[in-house]
């Protein structure tokens, strides 16, 4: 690990001491308060990153106020361009930065390797947005009238990332708003400066080298104080918001008392029902993907299956038999399937979410413990708890492998199990039967902001529209229409007619 940890840190102009500020240029790094950069892997010390105070923190918005004026006169293709040049450097550190977020966060080798690909992707999106901009032109009810919108520019778009998206989810906000002409402050995840710090990194040079304005600024915070400062700036218009729905809920009150607008995508909880019509390989492997990825701290982890009973102990059965042949460890070597939990917390939250679990009359399956090797890194073992309906835990998030098992008899009870928590992100069923498809598919079914069929919950593609409803906050990131969500719509009506016809019908005889 020491020697891939140096050479990914030589490569990226990664040091021990890193500035984690930056607005066209780099802050000078300061002790003062400076994040200790853990490995979850063994836990060994990475490297520090220093925190935007006040001041500099002040020093980043004024940088992007004053790109704004200039990056949003830019017409919509040259941005898009600036980005796909982003994407392209972005590319050629692909391998290296994917090793960093394996390293920081403790993504398995492919993971790390497919947050980078995300960015990338989201990129090339963006890229082709630049030249499709558009609003619609409507009938207008008035003789020599043109009635149509614009999407323009909307200011400093703010971006407060988790953990475990460290730059995917930055880039799916930050693509996406740049190319609509907004500049972006990041604040990313404590648990995740590193990364921020290496893909800004890479983007600060490609700034540099077109000559264009600092469009991209980064401020690294530690709990609770930058986030608070962004929320409450005036010159924010939106701020983007991943993370807990407590948070998000404090963050939402704040930046709407100011009526600034927010896009959030809260907390998940998702189900997948698993029908007798299901083909059983394809299900096993997408509850499996889906609970076991990422150690099950997607937003996107399947977090409970509902199951027929009709297939209810084949499938047990073989989901275990795969869980025990899921390798566990580091995430770097080839062959591991599930890597460490983020840090101690995480373990301890783990450890309480299968007590409580038990309490409330769960079963556990299999797994259920801290899984110990022999390094100092924060393992579990993944875990199936067979569940009663409506226990109080299976409607919380764990940010860990926690998968509860339910049973079904009817397509009816599924949907109301499925349902059945306030979290709304994703979904999936597993069912080859064109009737049961549709009606999860249809208001009756799945209230999820994304619903899968045949396919896992977790693992979305950039071209959707990815949030969720109810308390995952209704936001709307990524692909679709969502990059209107970074504009202010204008609607225009022209008259280019000799008379001033009144709509309505009404007259004014001045
Ligand atoms: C998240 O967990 O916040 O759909 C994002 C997925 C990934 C993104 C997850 N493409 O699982």
């Amino acid at each position: 690990l020491e020697r891939i940890k140096k050479e990914t840190f030589e490569k990226l102009g990664l040091s021990d001491s890193n500035s984690g500020v930056f607005y066209g240029k780099w802050e000078k790094f300061s002790e003062k308060d400076a994040i200790t950069v853990k490995s979850p892997i063994d836990g060994a010390i990475l490297g520090k990153v220093s925190v935007a105070n006040a001041e500099n923190y002040d020093k980043t918005v004024a940088s992007l106020k004053k790109a704004f004026a200039e990056w949003s006169e830019i017409p919509g293709p040259k941005r898009g361009l600036l980005i796909k040049n982003i994407s392209d450097a972005l590319s050629e550190k692909k391998e290296l930065l994917g090793r960093i977020v394996s390293l920081e966060v403790g993504k398995t080798n492919v993971e790390g390797q497919g947050e980078i690909q995300e960015m990338i992707d989201v990129g090339y999106y963006a890229t082709g947005l630049g030249r499709q901009i558009y609003g619609n032109t409507i009938a207008s009810e008035r003789p020599e009238h043109v009635l149509y919108e614009k999407f323009l520019p909307l200011g400093i778009v703010g971006v407060i990332t988790a953990f475990n998206f460290p730059s995917a989810v930055w880039s799916w906000n930050s693509f996406l708003a740049a190319t609509v002409g907004d500049t972006v402050l990041w604040k990313p995840s404590s648990k995740a400066a590193l990364t921020s710090v290496a893909v800004m990194n890479v983007i600060g040079k490609v700034l540099e080298k077109e000559n264009y304005p600092n469009i991209f600024g980064l401020v690294n915070g530690r709990g609770s104080s930058i986030g608070e400062l962004l929320s409450k700036d005036e010159r924010i218009p939106l701020v983007s918001f991943t993370g807990s729905v407590k948070t998000g809920r404090h963050i939402s009150s704040v930046v709407s008392g100011r009526f600034g607008r927010t896009i959030l995508e809260l907390g998940g909880n998702n189900c997948a029902i698993v029908s007798e019509k299901a083909d059983m390989n394809i299900a096993l492997k997408g509850v499996g993907f889906g609970a076991l990825a990422t150690a099950g701290q997607r937003c996107t982890s399947t977090r409970r299956a509902v199951v027929s009973e009709k297939i209810y102990e084949d499938f047990k059965k073989r989901l275990i038999e795969a869980y025990k042949k899921a390798k566990i460890g580091n995430p770097l070597e080839s062959g591991v399937l599930v890597g460490p939990l983020i840090d101690e917390e995480a373990v301890v939250n783990y450890e309480k979410a299968i007590v409580r679990a038990v309490e409330q009359g769960g079963k556990v399956l299999t797994g259920g413990r801290r899984f110990k090797n022999e390094s100092k890194g924060y393992y579990v073992e993944p875990t199936i708890i067979e569940a009663k309906k409506g226990m109080e835990i299976t409607k919380e998030e764990t940010f860990a492998p926690i998968l509860y098992l339910f049973k079904y008899s009817s397509l009816k009870e599924a949907i109301e199990i499925h349902n059945g928590v306030p979290q709304g992100l994703s979904s999936a069923m597993f069912t080859t039967d064109l009737r049961e498809e549709e009606i999860f598919l249809s208001s009756k079914g799945s209230d999820c902001g994304i619903a899968n069929i045949n396919t896992s919950t977790a693992g979305a593609e950039i071209g959707g529209a990815f949030g969720g409803e109810k308390d995952t906050g209704g936001g709307r990131e990524s692909g679709s229409d969502a990059w209107k969500a970074y504009t202010r719509r204008m609607t225009i009506t022209k008259n280019y007619g000799n008379e001033l016809p009144l709509s309505q019908g009404v007259t004014f005889d001045l």
